[in-house]
């Protein structure tokens, strides 16, 4: 899959790498797969989806946007490990970033938390965009009452988006090219990501889980991948383990008669077979595992092995 404003260009190339970090559940993500032109990172209606960093290279014209989609930032309560390793990769990404884009629900407007998140944001003296994203759910009047106050507090640059119908996301890619101040780019043409294929496919499945499981439960989980084949075929096989931290959660994740497994297996492997652009075949495995979330090589992506990145 080719993105839409990539095209040759005779200009000198650059790059730049953006943050784009908001409140859990302001798009993010989405708009991270609408600038790329694809679906890299993984989305939800639940707070907390994104839960490691993920970098989607985007070509527009001579500049590749490296723009790392982070996930939301919001309190940390002591006792939950597994916040704390969310808002610190968030806070991370901002480190190797030259520029961030704060993302808004148009929906929430700057509220209390907003305000929070942008002020310690300031201190990391970094250029900050705000990007006002799901301008598709409000009355375009309401718009101007978001950019008011961000107005007063001294932020100029204000882009108005919706990542889900598209509207301003090429305006937005134009204006993050100007903002590419290094020279080259960084990655292979062909590439949309860093990250290794394995962890993009316990992403996937973990996704399905968000999307198919009520309440709490996707935050109880995890998702593992153990294997992953490329066969002489070209097809790729997957086998996978979900992580619950109780004997109760594994029967809703398996469900009656193991139809939820059965959907998530099917609707996971639909996804893998678009990104990878081949038949995959995938195997889930269920184990509980009470004290997963203390494990750290659970959360971190360095310790997955390296394959090839994914490639376009
Ligand atoms: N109507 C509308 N919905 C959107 C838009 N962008 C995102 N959404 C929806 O908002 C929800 C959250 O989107 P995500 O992209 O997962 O949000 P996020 O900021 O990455 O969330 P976390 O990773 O949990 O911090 C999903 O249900 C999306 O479909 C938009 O422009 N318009
Ligand atoms: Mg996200």
């Amino acid at each position: 899959m080719t993105n839409n404003n990539q095209q040759q260009s005779l200009l000198p190339k650059i790059h730049g790498v953006f943050a784009i970090v908001g409140m859990p559940n302001a798009g993010k993500s989405s708009l991270t797969n609408a600038m790329l032109g694809q679906k890299l990172s993984i989305t939800s209606p639940k707070v907390q989806t994104t839960r490691n960093s993920i970098k989607a290279i985007i070509i527009s014209n001579q500049a590749q946007i490296i723009a790392i989609d982070t996930p939301g930032i919001f309190i940390p309560r002591d006792d939950k490990i597994l916040e704390r390793i969310i808002v610190k990769s968030a806070w991370q990404a901002l480190r190797e970033a030259d520029h961030i884009c704060f993302v808004i629900d148009a929906e929430i407007g700057l509220n209390q938390e907003n305000q929070r998140i942008l002020k310690d944001l300031k201190k990391e003296n970094l250029d900050i965009t705000i990007i006002i994203n799901k301008i598709d759910k409000i009355r375009k009047s309401k718009i101007l009452d978001i950019i008011a106050p961000l107005a007063t507090l001294g932020f100029e640059e204000i882009l108005p988006v919706s990542a889900t119908s598209g509207d301003g996301i090429a305006e937005l890619k134009i204006f993050l090219e100007k903002k590419c101040l290094h020279p080259n780019w960084l990655y292979n043409e062909d590439e949309i990501t860093d990250a290794p294929m394995r962890f993009i496919a316990s992403e996937i499945t973990r996704e399905k889980l968000f999307l198919n499981l009520n309440q709490e439960l996707p935050y109880s989980l995890t998702v593992k991948t153990d294997s992953y084949e490329i066969l002489d075929n070209k097809q790729i096989k997957i086998k996978q383990t979900i992580l619950v931290l109780k004997e109760s959660q594994k029967s809703i994740v398996l469900g009656k008669n193991g139809q939820m497994i059965k959907k998530i297996g099917e609707e996971s492997r639909h996804d893998l077979g678009q990104i990878a652009n081949t038949k995959v075949h995938l195997f889930l495995f269920v184990k509980v595992q009470d004290n997963w979330m203390n494990k750290i090589e659970n959360f971190d992506r360095i310790d997955i092995e390296k394959l090839p990145p994914l490639k376009k």
